[in-house]
């Protein structure tokens, strides 16, 4: 291949995080046991004594996170991102600054301990997701975000509600997180939303949101660097981090901030739920996600796909079959993959280019009429091969009209490579 390829934007500190590629996001916590989405105080505008009938009955018995860690090694997945407390404030951990935690619940352990542990030694990278939204402190402020938001005596409660004791909490659980479990290679914070405008129930514009200023943002980023050099750190507190973090939708190339490219991880639920969500059937199917995970290498980003394990710590049977169709692909395709990142070229319909190095990759969406051509290629490949099995592919250059078509204007297809395919896609 002799175009030239945009470079890849790297995480100076973390080069392995734009080779890995692909990582497995889970979303665990006390919503697990409700089993019908993360967000369901919210949705159900419970209150904390509500919500604790979960904390009550949390009892995991059959985690076990060395199960987690091959299912995201089978599925070629390099890095692990677990919720150590979402925004339920629920910490999975034995934290010392607060009661709502595992070791108080049936469970009775720290659930981070073994986690950490597992992946270590399956060669994954260790992530933690960290919530700084909260519904459950008691100095987090009510806001349209809050699962309380619908409490009459809202504004009566936030003047007792001191939102610099609540930075301080956060920090101090981060400081937990980042001081007692080793090498951490990946935060994810969830989120600020420093615009949004909610309207009350009587009229007026509730809240404007919480942002950078409210979680100490750049204090905590230099507490960050300081207990964790090497770690990575997405961009949700509002302060610049060393990725950006497009949630639930495929960009449509390179992403940018502040004019500048910079590396970027979608992340993407496998039924629309990141919590466990019993009675939801609208998963995606295995060549979706890996239709997904190709485009996204194709732009230069990265894929955290979510499971949410249920309240007795297993990954349900569906997503275990998702994960296995992501493994056999990943198997045979992972040199696509791993390393790999924008071509550079525009692909033809149905098809994505990676590039790693000087081999090109091309993957097909659809499988074309035998033949395909590749505007621009002809003169630069040397050798083709399908990737599942290394046979080969006959290449051509056919004279410009055949190539493009009796119908387009002669010397329009100059350049185009044509490939002889197998009449049938192969399987895998
Ligand atoms: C957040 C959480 O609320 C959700 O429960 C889950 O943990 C997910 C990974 O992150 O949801 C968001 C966060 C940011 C945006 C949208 C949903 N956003 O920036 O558009």
């Amino acid at each position: 291949m002799a175009a030239t390829p945009p470079t890849q934007v790297v995480i100076p500190h973390a080069p392995w995080f734009t080779d890995d590629r692909l990582g497995m996001f889970v979303h665990w916590g006390l919503y697990s046991l409700a089993a019908r989405h993360e967000w369901v105080m919210y949705r159900e505008s419970m209150s904390v004594g509500e919500y604790s009938k979960y904390f009550e009955h949390f009892d995991p018995d059959l985690y076990d996170p060395r199960e987690w860690a091959a299912a995201a090694k089978n599925a070629g997945m390099k890095y692990v991102v677990l919720t150590t407390k979402h925004h339920d404030g629920f910490a999975l951990w034995d934290s010392a600054l607060t009661e709502y935690k595992s070791t108080n619940t049936p469970c009775g352990r720290d659930l981070l301990t073994p986690y950490v542990a597992a992946l270590r030694e399956a060669g994954l990278k260790v992530g933690f997701y960290h919530s700084v939204i909260d519904w459950h402190h008691p100095d987090y402020t009510i806001d349209g975000n809050h699962a309380d938001r619908n409490n009459p005596h809202w504004q009566e409660l936030n003047k007792t509600r001191d939102g610099a004791k609540y930075r301080e909490y956060l920090h101090g659980q981060v400081r937990e997180l980042l001081s007692n479990y080793g090498q951490i290679d990946y935060l994810f914070f969830d989120f600020s939303y420093p615009d949004v405008a909610t309207a009350n129930p009587d009229g007026g514009a509730k809240f404007a949101g919480k942002g950078a200023n409210d979680w100490g943002s750049v204090e905590l980023m230099e507490m960050i660097r300081d207990l964790q050099p090497g770690i990575v750190v997405n961009d949700r507190l509002n302060v610049p981090g060393d990725f950006v973090t497009p949630e639930q939708y495929q960009p449509a190339g390179a992403m940018l901030s502040g004019g500048k490219e910079v590396p970027w991880e979608a992340c993407q639920t496998l039924n629309g739920s990141w919590g466990y969500d019993r009675d939801n059937l609208d998963y995606k199917s295995s060549e979706q996600l890996i239709h997904m995970l190709i485009d996204g290498v194709s732009k230069g980003g990265n894929l955290l796909l979510n499971v949410g394990p249920t309240a007795r710590g297993q990954i349900d049977p569906r997503a275990h079959q998702a994960l296995a169709g992501i493994g056999g692909w990943m198997h045979l395709h992972s040199r696509s993959i791993y390393g790999a990142g924008a071509a550079g070229i525009t692909a033809p319909q149905d098809a994505r280019y990676t590039l790693r190095g000087n081999r090109l990759y091309l993957h097909l969406f659809a499988w074309p009429f035998q033949f395909i051509h590749l505007p621009g290629l002809a003169g630069k490949v040397r050798y083709a091969q399908l990737l599942n099995d290394a046979s080969e592919v006959a290449m051509m250059v056919l004279d410009p009209g055949q190539a493009a078509g009796h119908m387009t204007p002669a010397g329009q297809a100059s350049g185009t490579l044509t490939l002889k395919l197998p009449v049938q896609r192969p399987g895998v």
